[in-house]
């Protein structure tokens, strides 16, 4: 078996939501936005898909980087492709991202599993077959009514706990918002979110992530107070001193590293140096399933948790695998939309959530994308 083509699809859907200067997702009203599904062809004709972000799947990196490599080899060889295409980063990784480079190696799992006929998941081996879920929502905006004030989140919060999620993670205020941030209106949210929802529900803050260690300890002291569950990303994940530091002056689970680059290596020296108490993964932060398995399994080696970034078929294959850590991150979620309606670029929704917050992994072949190829292939877009 050999690989025969690797074929980009790019095309618009009606989106709500949008990043903003900085880079956080908010809600901004219908535009359309612009996705792309990478297919990976075999010389017998089966295929394996991922979506992935348009402009880190154009023609000049596929060209560039991916056809070069992955051409012609075995497609079973998912780790030796993964370390060449891995080590090609070394010098170009400006144009060969880590989401590209996931939604490739998804897109390889994506076929082998629809070879055997059975979801990533159990190819990999699983631990279980649902996962509870946290509503984890957007960072804080300024829309009457949105996530604008701690009573915003309070009166969210109380929705997302009658729709069935057991925790929640609030992203607060961050710039480009002109006040933000401000660790006092953070604890404001987070005292008015665990009154709302009172002591039974697992509370999580992700805030500003720039805070100087001053400001991270008088935060992470106050939500300690509120019995939160874990604190995450206060502070510039580059100082790892810094997490160091925080994590002997505060007994609430550090959580981390999740932006900082260098993979399962960076993980490995956050856990012996004492920075985490939980460390994170997430496909896209890390290349995609192959090095999110290794980081799984450093931490299980430590007898530590690792809790997984965001959304998605790939992230929620890893909770199902993984057999030390709690949680699926659902969202980004904002009192605005309705993150359980189905996208038109799909048949099904990918996490769908029961009344109870656990999301099911589909038992379809593959990843777990259900795909409307016919609604991709009539909104083509050019990248
Ligand atoms: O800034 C944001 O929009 C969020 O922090 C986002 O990056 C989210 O993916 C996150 O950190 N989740 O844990
Ligand atoms: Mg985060």
């Amino acid at each position: 078996m050999k690989i025969a083509d690797i074929r980009v699809r790019a095309f618009w859907y009606p989106s709500q939501e949008k990043r903003d200067s900085h880079g956080h997702t908010h809600f901004v009203g219908e535009h359309r936005a612009t996705q792309a599904l990478v297919t990976i062809v075999c010389d017998d004709g089966s295929e394996g898909h991922c979506f992935g972000p348009a402009q880190s799947l154009r023609p000049y990196v596929i060209d560039s980087f991916f056809k070069p490599h992955l051409l012609g080899q075995d497609p079973y060889h998912r780790e030796r492709l993964w370390l060449t295409l891995a080590d090609m980063q070394r010098v170009s990784v400006g144009q060969l991202t880590d989401k590209a480079l996931a939604a490739v190696e998804m897109a390889l799992w994506d076929w082998a599993a629809r070879k055997a006929n059975i979801p990533v998941y159990k190819m990999i081996g699983a631990f279980r077959d649902k996962v509870p879920a946290y509503g984890s929502t957007m960072c804080g905006d300024q829309i009457s009514g949105g996530l604008s004030t701690p009573e915003d989140y309070a009166r969210f919060a109380e929705k997302l706990v009658q729709r069935g999620y057991k925790a929640i993670k609030l992203h607060t205020w961050n710039p480009p918002i002109s006040w933000a941030p401000d660790p006092k209106m953070d604890v404001k949210a987070c005292a008015a979110v665990r009154e709302a929802v009172g002591p039974d529900i697992a509370l999580l803050l992700d805030p500003y992530s720039a805070y100087s260690r001053v400001e991270a300890l008088w935060l992470g002291k106050e939500i300690e107070k509120l019995g939160f569950a874990w604190y995450e990303e206060p502070m510039r994940e580059a100082s790892k001193s810094s997490f160091e530091w925080l994590a002997r002056n505060l007994d609430i689970p550090i959580v981390g590293p999740e932006t900082m680059e260098g993979r399962y290596q960076t993980r490995a020296e956050w856990i012996v140096s004492g920075a985490c108490d939980i460390t994170r993964t997430g496909v896209t932060d890390v290349g995609g399933i192959g090095p999110s398995l290794k980081i799984i399994h450093l931490a299980e080696s430590f007898g530590m948790d690792c809790e997984i970034h965001r959304e998605g078929p790939g992230n929620l294959a890893l909770c199902a695998v993984q057999s030390n850590g709690r949680w699926y991150e659902r969202g980004l979620l904002h009192p605005f939309i309705d993150y359980d309606r189905t996208p038109p670029y799909l048949n099904q929704h990918c996490d769908q959530m029961d009344a109870e917050g656990f999301v099911h992994l589909p038992q379809i072949p593959g990843l777990g994308y259900d795909i409307n190829f016919d609604y991709i292939n009539a909104h083509p877009v050019e990248i």
